[in-house]
């Protein structure tokens, strides 16, 4: 495969800081050279250019902090997976918080949209990222990217890419949930969305959880985009997250979804986002997500 890193330093999403060196901490591990040990062609973009958040203020709006300067940036990160995939590149977009999501995945729908075809999804990761201003509590964009994909929330952010919305209900799956704001819960229920928890996964085991959730993010769609948050994972084993939630995802657990994965033979591309190294030890998180990221690209075991 033909695979094209981008990196996206941004924070502005989150309240702490330290999620903009995720993507150097992710190159850190030679993510890159082991790639191409996998045999893929790997070239790397480098960096969306992210404004500093004390110059970031342009655009900042009550419920939404620094939802003008974000939305800037996910319109470039739109640009550049769609630019990557219409050159045949499979994106690695490395973040940097969540809320560059609503850029990557609106990029490659509206790739896919201009050929007659739809983008499914998978959202991995303890939160749901579906308030919208409107419900936020905290004023985290970076809790709020999965909405205005499905077209709910700020205009600009739900129209970067086009037409609205990038992506469909039906055709979205999230999972590993465990930490949603009551309206999170709401919209779940009245989007009817589908949303494996933590207690799915413990009662029913990562394969047969995520057989489902493939399925749906495969029907009718012609590629499946991965969106994953580092904070999926148990913060014993990777504490470099920007909003750490106990009970996650095993490290193996995380693997076997990644090799489930890439057994569909239908990823277009990746989000792996989150990654703190401020808060990191050693960078074992950055590590654990570059093996993930070999993972989902074909490594196996044998
Ligand atoms: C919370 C936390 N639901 C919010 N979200 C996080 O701020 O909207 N997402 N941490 O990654
Ligand atoms: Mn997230
Ligand atoms: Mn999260
Ligand atoms: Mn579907």
């Amino acid at each position: 495969t033909q695979v094209r890193i981008i990196g996206v330093p941004m924070d502005l999403g989150a309240s702490r800081r330290g999620v903009d060196m995720g993507p150097s901490a992710v190159r850190y591990t030679d993510l890159r050279e082991r790639l191409v040990k996998l045999g893929h062609d790997v070239d790397d973009a480098g960096n969306v250019p992210v404004p500093l958040r004390e110059d970031a203020a342009r655009g900042a709006q009550r419920g939404a902090r620094y939802l003008g300067a974000i939305t800037d940036v996910c319109t470039a990160v739109a640009a550049q997976t769609r630019e990557a995939l219409a050159s045949g590149r499979m994106p690695v977009v490395l973040g940097g918080d969540h809320a560059l999501a609503a850029g990557s995945i609106a990029g490659a729908a509206s790739h896919l949209r201009a050929k007659g075809q739809r983008i499914g999804a998978l959202w991995v990761d303890a939160h749901g990222d579906l308030n919208t201003p409107a419900t936020s509590k905290s004023g985290n964009v970076h809790g709020m990217p999965l909405a205005a994909l499905l077209g709910f929330g700020d205009k600009a952010m739900v129209e970067l890419a086009g037409a609205a919305p990038a992506l469909r209900t039906s055709d979205l799956a999230l999972v590993g949930l465990r930490d949603l704001d009551a309206a999170e819960r709401t919209h779940i229920k009245k989007w009817k969305l589908s949303a494996f928890t933590m207690r799915a996964l413990d009662e029913r085991g990562v394969r047969s959880v995520l057989e489902e959730a493939i399925a749906v993010a495969t029907k009718d769609t012609s590629g499946l985009w991965v969106s994953f948050d580092m904070d999926v994972i148990d913060p014993e084993e990777a504490p470099g997250v920007g909003t750490a939630v106990p009970g996650g995802m095993t490290y193996r657990e995380a693997h076997l979804a990644m090799e489930m994965i890439a057994d569909t033979g239908k990823l277009v591309g990746l989000d792996m986002v989150e990654v703190n190294p401020v808060l990191d030890e050693r960078n074992r998180t950055a590590e654990i997500a570059c093996e993930l990221i070999c993972s989902a690209l074909g490594k196996r075991i044998l």
